[in-house]
């Protein structure tokens, strides 16, 4: 029955007592209730993982704090060298993890390795970064002084990610944080455990051989474990993924106490498919964004504004696209699409349908759920596309499944607005080969959104750029470019060398 080689995964990455146990991995703070991770591949119950508990949290969070004594007093380009050795050791692991993530998650297994892939590339971005943890230097107004800034690491950084990107998100927050001096504490998904689990094992041998305490990486299970961090006065700064909903309330309670927020929450993407796109182009772009990851990507398309000139000619070859997927286990290469995550996933895409036909949507390809054999766990649904308008109340929110909505514009003003008017704003896109069409695009009365595209779809961001997304995405940027900013406190520092104590702006106070 295990064709596809997931019990060999799971023991390479050191989680055993499959199906009866009741802790896994190396999980030291954790003595709570069970969470059972279930496969919405094809329903099994994968393992059963213990949850941490108040006291478990707090052990965990006093050995961070511990732990961030004397990681922090490592020099930069030395906890780079760390952090190298977890990208090595990620290169080994590629493969069974990839393949847990296929398997606990549902993504195919091609993404599944795509998002280990990022793991190693941040691995890579961090350990450049190491040595580019970079100030500015000022001149002074007064003479003999001298001005300048440092970046400083924060202490412990709590990490709360989401399903649908079970290990990389963790990574592009960990190692970042991690050179820039920080300690992490990781609450994975409910859903998704064992991918924690697995990450921690991954890491912690790296830890071991050079002699860092364990309290760099914690890692504790448990949905009570979301608010302990938000409300825990010694995380500074804490990364939440997740939805707009659950972003809102994370966001008030750290602000409440004056802590630091990386909020990447729902995305509500499109892409402008004008007059002078090529439409070969805009079908590889726009289905894999619509359909990869079963359309629970952040970033997934889940709007397309079609030109009036080329409508009809999209639709067609759309549709025949999806005539074509194939939809069945993730583990299986010839599949393009997998399961939803879960049951209550495969009800709100039905209800999302539900309600675009409700408000007048126009069905072009048929959804509905997978039934019979392959399908058993009941998560398989049909990718779908619907002709709606951007002011539908379903449209102007994100549903986390493979539903592509459609409409129609004459003029590209128009078109940016339609795309801008919605309450979310990560990722866009246009299909052009119009360079006047582009550059309005892209300009400031163009995309209002944190990733804007151009001829590629938008999802499949790369690590090197900042990523994250305005208005109720959340404002927060991760991964590359300048986001290291955020896990580091800025100190601006003025020194005299003179022998004179002259005061700035020029005021006088003779004693
Ligand atoms: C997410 O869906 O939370 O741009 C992250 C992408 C991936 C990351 C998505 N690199 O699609």
């Amino acid at each position: 029955t295990d064709q596809f080689g997931i019990q060999e995964a799971l023991s390479k990455l050191g989680i055993q007592e499959i199906n009866e146990g009741t802790s896994t991995g190396s999980n030291s703070f954790a003595n709570g209730e069970i969470i059972e991770s279930y496969s919405p591949v094809d329903g099994t119950l994968i393992a059963k993982v213990k949850a941490s508990t108040q006291e478990d949290y707090e052990a965990a969070v006093t050995k961070a704090q511990e732990a961030f004594k004397s990681w922090r007093l490592v020099p930069a380009p030395k906890r780079g060298e760390i952090v190298r050795q977890m990208g090595e050791e990620l290169r080994k692991y590629k493969e069974p993890l990839g393949q847990l993530v296929s398997y606990e998650m549902g993504k195919s297994l091609q993404e599944g390795l795509g998002e280990v892939q990022e793991m190693i590339d941040i691995c890579d971005f961090a350990v450049g970064l190491s040595r580019q943890l970079y100030g500015l230097t000022m001149h002074s107004e007064r003479p003999m002084h001298r001005m300048y800034e440092q970046y400083h690491p924060v202490g412990v950084v709590g990490i709360i990610s989401a399903f649908n990107f079970p290990v990389a998100v963790w990574s592009w927050n960990a190692m970042l944080a991690w050179v820039c001096g920080d300690v992490c504490v990781w609450k994975p998904s409910e859903k998704t455990p064992l991918c924690g689990i697995a990450c921690q094992n991954i890491i912690k041998t790296v830890l071991e051989r050079n002699n860092i305490p364990e309290g760099v990486s914690c890692l504790i299970n448990g949905r009570d474990n979301g608010d302990r961090m938000n409300t825990d006065k010694r995380l500074p700064l804490v990364s939440f993924t997740g939805s707009t909903h659950v972003g809102r309330h994370v966001s008030k309670t750290v602000a409440e106490r004056f802590g630091n927020t990386i909020l990447e929450l729902g995305g509500n993407n499109a892409i402008i498919v004008s007059e002078h796109a090529d439409i070969n182009m805009v079908l590889v772009g726009a289905v894999f964004g619509a359909v990869g990851t079963a359309g629970q990507r952040c970033t997934t398309t889940r709007r397309l504004i079609v030109h009036e000139s080329v409508y009809d000619k999209t639709i067609e070859v759309l549709k025949s696209a999806y005539g074509q997927l194939k939809i069945g286990n993730p583990l299986d290469n010839n599949n393009h699409v997998g399961p939803l995550i879960d049951k209550d996933s495969v009800q709100n895409y039905l209800d999302a349908i539900e309600k675009a036909k409700q408000e007048g949507g126009n069905i072009i390809v048929e959804g509905g759920v997978m039934q019979g054999e392959g399908y058993e766990s009941g998560c398989y649904v049909k990718p779908c596309i619907i002709e709606a308008k951007n002011s539908f109340e379903i449209v102007q929110h994100e549903t986390f499944a493979p539903i592509l909505y459609v409409m129609k514009y004459n003029d590209l003003e128009e078109a940016i607005a339609m795309q801008n008017d919605v309450p979310q704003g990560l990722s866009s896109s246009i299909f052009t080969s119009n360079m006047r069409e582009m550059e309005l695009f892209l300009s400031h009365a163009g995309s209002d959104c944190g990733i804007a595209n151009v001829n590629i779809g938008t999802s499949g961001a790369e690590i090197g750029g900042a990523f994250g997304g305005e208005k109720e995405t959340g404002g927060g940027r991760e991964s590359g470019s300048d986001a290291w900013k955020a896990y580091m406190r800025r100190q601006t520092n003025t020194i005299n060398y003179g022998s004179e104590l002259p005061l700035a702006q020029g005021i006088r106070f003779d004693l």
